[in-house]
């Protein structure tokens, strides 16, 4: 991570789930002082402002299995965009969420550059639910699925047709809610996870040692971190959609956040599900802005 500039894209997107709220997350995290935490670093921080999401107030003819199918295609490509922009640009992409269903965008403006992408999906979910096996229709539960090119083509097809990272790239951390579907796809595709079993037993300092390791064998042409702030304990992070007890805890995440920035490995990042209307006082929004912070280089002395 040599690159010491940063572009914030706030994507104020609902649509891949059913819960109103969490479009405020972009400005929670920028309220919580993130523009001040990066810059006190030495980074050149440029706010690119927030991704156009259009307000619905009803949308006819849902597909129960693909809910928002249409807002959802629209954000995540004009998302794929920026990113790729920003990249061009030769600045660090930082995408602020917004539901995780901004992945698919995410990733498919990263998959123009890098060809061989490493993925760090810290979540307590697998993300890797099609249309067949989604137990809900929320396209959140499915952007890990859609950037291997499974799902629905208008989803998968997002900048270009192509896979946008290959499934032996993707390492689940604090999995600990996988659907059926999901756990097939595991097993077909072979997709490493660090389940909150393996955290407990081997310790965060094994996993993120092996963790990276695996991204430096593959040599990787770069690595994203996609943080569902549901991976943590929702003691630490109740702002979120979809909490799961039993999660990582406040310095098991950070101690990961910090382990990354000393891989160097890392070339963009997001931050998802911070749903300021079931959050207790920006609680969740400050600690995302805290990891943010490691992530990118504080240190405790
Ligand atoms: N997230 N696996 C569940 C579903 O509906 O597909 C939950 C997904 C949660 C997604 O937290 O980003
Ligand atoms: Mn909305
Ligand atoms: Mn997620
Ligand atoms: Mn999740």
């Amino acid at each position: 991570m040599e690159n010491k500039n940063i572009s914030i894209i706030g994507v104020p997107c609902d649509y891949g789930q059913q819960r109103r709220g969490v479009d405020m997350g972009p400005s929670a995290i920028r309220y919580a002082g993130l523009q001040e935490r990066l810059k006190t670093l030495g980074y050149d921080v440029a706010d690119e402002g927030n991704i156009q999401v259009v307000d619905f107030d009803e949308v006819e003819q849902q597909d129960h299995r693909l809910l928002n199918l249409e807002e959802v295609v629209r954000v995540s490509t004009t998302l794929a965009e920026k990113v790729d922009t920003v990249v061009k640009n030769n600045r660090t992409p930082l995408v602020l969420g917004g539901d995780h269903s901004i992945a698919i965008g995410t990733l498919a403006g990263l998959s123009v550059k890098y060809k061989n992408l490493g993925v760090i999906w810290f979540d307590a979910h697998a993300d890797l639910n099609t249309p067949e096996t989604t137990p809900s229709g929320n396209i959140h539960g499915m952007p890990l699925a859609t950037s291997i090119g499974l799902g629905h083509e208008r989803l998968t097809s997002i900048l270009h047709s192509e896979a946008k990272i290959k499934a032996e790239n993707i390492i689940i951390i604090g999995g600990r809610s996988i659907d059926d579907g999901e756990r097939v796809l595991i097993k077909e595709r072979g997709i490493k996870v660090y389940t909150m079993h393996e955290i407990d037993r081997l310790g965060m300092t094994y996993v993120m040692e092996e963790t990276l390791q695996y991204f430096k064998t593959q040599q990787v042409d770069g690595l994203h971190l996609s943080l569902d702030l549901d991976a943590l304990d929702p003691l630490y992070t109740p702002g979120v959609g979809t909490p799961v007890a039993g999660g990582i805890s406040y310095r098991e995440s950070h101690l990961a956040m910090e382990m990354i920035q000393e891989s160097r490995l890392l070339t963009s990042a997001e931050f998802v599900e911070v749903n300021p209307i079931l959050d207790e006082r920006n609680k969740t929004a400050d600690v995302a802005v805290a990891l943010i912070g490691s992530l990118f280089g504080e240190t405790l002395v």
